[in-house]
């Protein structure tokens, strides 16, 4: 029998009043991961709650005593990590090494951040009047709502929890459906290593249920969403109407340059990592590949037969190079993109179908893709795919590649290839995105620097780095008047002058 996981609300790990439902595996869908609580309203309210009640003790725990507690919880993470990375592996697809990378990467963001605790810099200003002090320091806000995707399950959820914690904010947890036991397994470190009753809170189930619940609900004074714009716009306006502060992390057709005096080895590396790593399900996948035309051939034939050697399969068997997607219902947008690929009149050459016999039969299998000759223009050049397909597209010059580049409804990561180190900073200076790589794949952000995209990729915001703290925090500045008399700022600022 799978094993039954529970919510955890208030300290205790409590089953949902409504529904259960079944976590399968995407590369064998016979294999049930455990069963998951298909959350209520009321569950999402009783966190909410619990989490508030815990907020008022929880904001006065000194932020480096919080801070201790996460750094406990990351080297937990670390004794965990070959656990947590097979679970991920059969809960999501992506490869070991990739899972690994995962749970890294919120290992990573816990140590960082944990650093924050002794920092939480505010600044101090001089006065315009004498005998007056005044200094900005951050607060915290009280709950925040965490939705997250299923692409990196431990990764993106660190991101937010992690630094709303160390802020002195509580938390409730609404991880991807797809995704609940890297969730359950996060939260339990969180517990292990000590974090109070009340402070995280878990609650899985659906967004139309549990996420809708928890945007609306009064007490949530930040939310922090990563998923499709779709979404993201939905959750956006619904937080505008009530005044609260939204973080939206959201798609993405990120695009790779490669210029005629690139190392053309090197170029293909990227593409194909960047392509095809976690079967392209990143919002920072490679989904354009942008080539001077004087290299456009050479590149192709050197990207189709890399491609060709890809091993498709279970990401748990060490010699895959790429696992499944997550869902038939992915799996069938991405193959209903393959079919507008061949209608638009893109060329493909490689790929563009479901694997099928043997244990292919029993996950979401596609083979990795490529369409050349795409026109910029064209919907899969334009829209998100978030699946195994790349699209080429020749260009002529840099300054028309960076024109192909910006001309996305999305800004999220880029990239260029290139010798010329000219080229290099032209292309930092004028595409149009949140990241730029140069000479590496548009993957591969680390937690140390902001995280975020521009145009509907985001709404201003930017995680990992110290730039997140802006998002779980607010300023206040504090005016302290030693003086002992009435002193008017912009007015007796005259006074004084003339006194002189
Ligand atoms: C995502 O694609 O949703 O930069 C996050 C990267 C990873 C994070 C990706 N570190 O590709």
């Amino acid at each position: 029998m799978p094993e039954i996981y529970k919510n955890y609300i208030n300290g205790e790990w409590v089953e949902s009043s409504g529904e259960k439902y079944e976590n399968r595996n995407p590369a064998n869908w016979d294999e049930v991961i455990g069963i998951f609580q298909k959350s209520t309203k009321e569950d999402a309210i009783a966190a909410v709650e619990a989490a508030q009640r815990a907020y008022e003790r929880w904001r006065l725990f000194p932020a480096p005593k919080r801070a201790e507690i996460i750094f406990k919880a990351a080297q937990m993470l670390v004794e965990r990590k070959e656990t947590f990375a097979r679970d991920e592996t059969r809960e999501m697809g992506k490869i070991l090494p990739e899972t690994r990378g995962d749970v890294q990467e919120a290992i990573d963001m816990s140590f960082f951040i944990a650093g924050e605790g002794r920092r939480l810099y505010g600044f101090t200003t001089p006065s315009e009047l004498p005998l007056k002090f005044q200094m900005s320091v951050r607060i915290p806000m009280g709950v925040a709502a965490i939705i997250t995707p299923w692409n990196f399950p431990m990764a993106i959820p660190s991101w937010k929890i992690v630094p709303a914690l160390v802020a002195g904010n509580t938390v409730v947890f609404k991880p991807a459906t797809d995704t609940p036991l890297s969730a359950y397994n996060f939260v339990k470190t969180l517990i292990d290593a000590g974090i109070p009753k009340g402070v995280v809170n878990l609650v899985t189930g659906s967004g139309a249920v549990v996420g809708e619940s928890l945007i609306a609900h009064p007490h949530v004074k930040v939310i922090s969403f990563t998923g499709s714009s779709e979404v993201g716009k939905r959750i956006g306006s619904k937080g505008a109407s009530l005044f609260k502060k939204v973080s939206l992390e959201m798609g993405g057709k990120n695009a790779q340059i490669v210029m005629e005096d690139a190392n053309l080895e090197l170029a293909v590396d990227g593409a194909v990592w960047g392509g095809f790593g976690t079967t392209g399900q990143r919002c920072t996948a490679t989904s354009r590949i942008v080539v001077h035309k004087k290299v456009y051939k050479e590149f192709l034939d050197r990207f189709v037969e890399r491609v060709k050697a890809l091993k498709i399969g279970n990401g748990i068997d060490p010699s895959t190079d790429v696992g499944p997607l997550i869902n038939e219902a992915q799996m069938n947008k991405v193959l209903s993109y393959i079919e507008i690929g061949k209608k638009e009149g893109a060329k493909m050459l490689i790929g563009g179908f479901r694997l099928t016999g043997g244990d292919y039969d029993k996950g979401w299998f596609i083979a990795p893709t490529i369409f050349a000759d795409v026109d910029q223009n064209m919907r899969i050049a334009q829209e998100e795919i978030f699946g195994p397909v790349v699209s080429v597209i020749p260009a002529d010059s840099l300054e028309e590649a960076i024109e192909i580049v910006n001309n996305s409804k999305y800004g999220l990561s880029s990239s260029i290839y290139t010798n010329d180190v000219k080229n290099a900073f032209l292309a930092i200076r004028d595409i149009y995105t949140g990241i730029t790589y140069v000479n590496a794949p548009t993957i591969g952000a680390e937690v140390h620097l902001p995280f975020g995209g521009v145009n509907q990729t985001g709404n201003g915001h930017r995680e990992g780095g110290n730039t997140v703290i802006d998002i779980f925090s607010e300023w206040k500045s504090v005016y302290i008047d030693f003086s002992g008399r009435l002193q008017r700022a912009q007015i007796d600022t005259d006074k004084i002058v003339k006194k002189e």
